[in-house]
């Protein structure tokens, strides 16, 4: 995919991290990312944190009898990819005003026993 950053094949890498651009007055968003994990052993995802919003969380859509529902998710274990994509994991944010027009913003992954990571979102528009 298009957008990949740069980032070194040992570790966690993350590729494709995009927040969905909403509407002005929308403050609830979401964004995506695929985290790659080369340590060769589990890395736990404790937490997400984005300066610019007033809570971030990760969520994860599930159909129930053809409902979406969104459920919370305290961790996320990663062995090998994990994908946040449309429909599926994602990052949840709250009360982000996008209004500035910002092309990207800074999000921070925090991992249990690990540094934790800052990564660039690109804003793009979900249909694109
Ligand atoms: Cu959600």
């Amino acid at each position: 995919m298009a957008c990949s950053q740069e980032a070194p094949k040992e570790g966690i890498e993350v590729s494709d991290a995009w927040v969905r651009k909403m509407p002005p007055g929308m403050t609830n968003t979401a964004a995506f990312m695929t985290i790659k994990n080369h340590t060769g052993a589990p890395v736990t995802l404790t937490q997400v944190s984005m300066e610019q919003a007033g809570h971030v969380m990760m969520h994860e859509t599930k159909v129930v009898n053809d409902m979406a529902k969104m459920e919370h998710l305290e961790q996320v274990v990663i062995e090998d990819t994990v994908h946040f994509e449309p429909g599926a994991k994602h990052v949840m944010i709250m009360g982000l005003d996008m209004s500035d027009g910002a092309k990207s913003y800074n999000i921070r992954l925090h991992f249990a026993n690990k540094p934790s990571l800052d990564v660039t979102a690109q804003v793009r528009d979900a249909n694109q």
